[in-house]
């Protein structure tokens, strides 16, 4: 079985090269796709679609830059108590579903950002208790999100709900709870991505995580437990493919790291690399 492999590029936005001395790069390593990162207000897309087609790497999806990786990312919170907040999410997720049509991509990551103060919780010592989650889902995600899996159906995009840690979000931060709410959405555009970083903090199991994600697992982040590419750090990755194994995962492996300008591409051609070798 061979994977596909894909890198975000929004893991590039410090690094002073263009994108096509980036992107020759990666062609060069055996990177077979991009996510491009969805700040669909800045970004010439019709020059970016020249400039994927002439190194000829696909775009598989898109990024969204929710918290506070950009200027603009505070605002992003699918779950607040602003109905402005929500709007101007759900208007985010929408571009990013247009942008993503246009560059040819399949996929779009949604992360259950919210307000800090939607409930009162200790997020160094403790999280939100499921019932309390899971009546806040019901009020607040579940409608938005069937209502937004609903537009991206139109332009043939997965909308892939990603959990993350407790750092982040109190909200959605397992397997369990994603695969949740993507079964009571029940739209076949609607499915879950797991990324190994959120699951190192969050997960009882990397590899169970994976298990109870069959069927609904449809894109892979992977960075190590310091956001390092691969092998740099301690999560065990050979449990990690295991589990992709078990469930007959074909779809992308996308590496998420944090790169910094000295010797990036030493880095996305170590941590490819090593997991190529499992
Ligand atoms: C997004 O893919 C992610 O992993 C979160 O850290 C939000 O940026
Ligand atoms: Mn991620």
């Amino acid at each position: 079985m061979r994977f596909k492999y894909s890198i975000t590029l929004s893991s590039f936005r410090n690094i002073g090269e263009p994108l096509e001395k980036i992107l020759e790069t990666l062609g060069h390593q055996g990177y077979d796709a991009v996510e491009m990162f969805g700040e669909p207000y800045k970004l010439d897309l019709k020059r970016l679609n020249e400039i994927f087609h002439s190194f000829n790497i696909p775009v598989c999806g898109i990024t969204g830059m929710w918290g506070s990786v950009s200027e603009e990312g505070w605002k992003r919170r699918l779950l607040s108590l602003n109905t402005n907040i929500v709007a101007y999410s759900v208007e985010y997720v929408k571009s990013c579903i247009k942008m993503c049509h246009l560059l040819g991509g399949y996929e779009i990551n949604l992360c259950l950002f919210a307000d800090d103060k939607f409930v009162e919780f200790d997020r160094n010592h403790g999280v939100v208790p499921e019932d309390q989650k899971e009546r806040i889902m019901q009020k607040t995600a579940i409608p938005t999100l069937s209502k937004l899996s609903k537009f991206a159906k139109d332009y043939g995009i997965q909308l892939l709900l990603e959990p993350l840690n407790r750092y982040s979000t109190p909200f959605c931060t397992t397997a369990t709870e994603a695969v949740s709410i993507a079964n009571q959405l029940n739209q076949d555009n609607f499915g879950v991505l797991l990324d190994t970083f959120h699951m190192n903090i969050e997960e009882d199991s990397i590899e169970h995580a994976i298990m109870k994600s069959r069927g609904l697992l449809r894109h892979m982040h992977f960075a190590d437990n310091n956001r390092k590419m691969p092998g740099y750090a301690h999560i065990n990755f050979r449990e990690v493919v295991k589990g992709l194994k078990k469930v007959d995962y074909n779809q992308y492996i996308s590496f998420e790291p944090n790169l910094t300008d000295e010797g990036y591409a030493v880095a996305t051609k170590k941590g490819l690399e090593f997991i190529r070798s499992m």
